[in-house]
């Protein structure tokens, strides 16, 4: 009985010792030893294996990996607890120290949002001592009687053992419930931010087509896709922050927060997508971003001749290679600083980040950017082309059926089809639909200011009772038309047509 005890007297250490790290993580901003190793499982994970999770776990990816390395530990831990009931407690305490280091060392090598060491060291090093105190606390229950003279096993006493355990518990729950209440949700960081007037406003938005289903045109902050390799989304005070410009320029330059908000800044609406997108996927959203011109931040640094490329590198170690070519080009390339009407969200790259229209995210959309370097593409790589993808990858055409859903049942007579369609930087010009195997029909394409953002297409039909198949493709402004070959997002962005089986009754 008394192991079953020492097996979740140790589950309860663990859950303690996460717990009070946990708090101390979210104070002080450091990494939580969970996601110190969950990061450089991403880090370390093959191709295949991220891009399965990201393709069947999408977003939940992230919660997902947390909860394992959980129930890796919770079952260390109980083996833990279980042979320190069995006696052996040295080993026991052993183990949960030994764990505690892992994370401790992982703290210091995998990439973190934490830019010192301290605040970097902290929460590990609080995990571990409570990791080792509390797991001695477990193990020593069961034999605080000694062996007596008649050989009696040992006396457990199992008062005193409950008692531990109902505290150790308890300062568990404690730490999670301050974690909700005093944890630093950093909304204070964002709350002193004034979103600046824009030198240049973009015009009033258009309304946006309004069929039930279809993707509004500007996306909300909080229904924005969410792709990056963190666990912990870092939360940087803008007072803290700086741009390091440098490499191959006349003149480095550290701009602070201020000192970018007092820049000409524009206000564009820019449509994002992610290579790992694929054909009719959720990882593409609209948004209306202000920020500083790149080029205006090149000019003033000065560009040498032989750059063609610029490695930029957020606050964790991220790098992002992007061609200078598309940030002197002339297009809307811009060091954001607001969103929708707001201060970035801490997950969308609080307090700066870079949108470049007409490349994909892992080229181009640096989050929680701190470093600029001008550069040459031979001299570096960068973390998502070290990992097999292209070095250069703009968006492919597009479109997208939001309506109806697939296998949707739809009512017989006139129906509607609707979604969006994009090819970004170079603007779409016609959006066309087919109902099973018919003819090309042009949908009705919505009002847009630009190149750069996604287009709504809404297409009436006459549905006949039956299961159909509506496919969409998309032209460019250019003319060319969006290729019908089916390919995976991976190397440099899926492709092939998007299409939904509807029964018509
Ligand atoms: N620092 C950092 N920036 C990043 C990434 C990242 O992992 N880390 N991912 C990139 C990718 S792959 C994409 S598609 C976009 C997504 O931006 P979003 O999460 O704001 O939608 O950010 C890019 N910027
Ligand atoms: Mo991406």
């Amino acid at each position: 009985m008394h192991r079953f005890l020492g097996a979740v007297g140790g589950v309860v250490a663990a859950g303690v010792a996460l717990a009070v790290g946990y708090l101390v993580a979210d104070l002080s901003g450091g990494p939580w030893p969970v996601d110190a190793v969950g990061v450089q499982v991403i880090d370390w994970a093959p191709g295949p294996v991220k891009d399965w999770a990201v393709r069947s776990l999408g977003t939940a990816d992230r919660p997902l990996l947390r909860v394992g390395i959980c129930a890796a530990l919770v079952i260390v831990a109980a083996v833990a607890g279980l042979i320190g009931a069995r006696g052996r407690r040295r080993t026991a305490v052993g183990i949960a120290g030994g764990l505690g280091l892992v994370g401790l060392v992982f703290a210091v090598f995998s990439r973190s949002s934490a830019g010192n060491l301290v605040d970097r060291l902290l929460p590990a090093t609080v995990t571990l001592v409570v990791a080792v105190a509390a797991m001695w606390l477990v193990v020593r229950g069961p034999h605080t009687a000694r062996r007596t003279a008649t050989a009696q096993p040992a006396g457990f006493d199992r008062r005193r053992f409950l008692l531990t355990v109902s505290a150790l518990a308890a300062t568990g729950v404690v730490s999670a419930g301050a974690t909700r209440v005093v944890g630093g949700s950093g909304n204070e960081l964002r709350a002193r931010v004034r979103v600046p007037r824009p030198t240049e406003a973009a015009g009033p938005l258009r309304a946006s087509v309004d069929v039930p289903g279809i993707s509004p045109f500007t996306t909300p902050n909080s229904k924005f896709y969410r792709v990056d390799t963190l666990l912990q989304v870092p939360r940087i005070d803008p007072r803290d922050w700086e741009l390091r410009v440098h490499g191959l320029v006349d003149k480095e330059l550290r701009i602070s927060f201020d000192q970018l908000l007092g820049r000409r800044l524009v206000e564009r609406d820019i449509t994002l997508t992610c290579v790992s997108n694929e054909v009719g996927g959720p990882y593409v959203g609209n948004a209306r971003w202000i920020g500083v011109p790149i080029a205006d931040v090149l000019r003033e640094a000065g560009v040498r001749d032989g750059a063609d490329a610029v490695k930029s590198t957020s606050v964790d170690g991220l790098t992002i290679g992007t061609p200078l070519s598309a940030l002197t080009d002339g297009r809307d390339a811009i060091f954001a600083v607001a969103m929708n009407g707001e201060p970035l969200p801490f997950e969308h790259g609080f307090p700066v980040r870079m949108v470049v229209p007409g490349l994909y995210g892992y080229v181009s959309a640096t989050k929680w950017i701190v470093d600029f370097e001008v550069t040459r593409f031979q001299d570096f790589s960068a973390y998502w082309t070290d990992r097999g993808w292209s070095v250069e990858a703009p968006i492919k055409t597009s479109a997208r059926i939001d309506v109806p859903k697939a296998f949707a049942t739809v009512k017989a007579g006139p129906a509607i089809a609707a979604g969006v369609a994009w090819a970004q930087h170079r603007g779409i010009r016609k959006v066309e639909v087919r109902v099973d195997n018919g003819p090309w029909q042009p949908a009705r394409l919505a009002p847009v200011d630009g190149p750069d953002t996604w287009r709504q297409w809404t297409f009436r039909w006459d549905a006949t009772p039956g299961t159909h198949k509506l496919t969409v493709r998309a032209t460019d402004a250019a003319g060319e038309i969006q290729t019908d070959r089916q390919a995976p997002p991976r190397p440099n962005g899926s492709s092939g047509l998007h299409n939904t089986v509807v029964m018509v009754e």
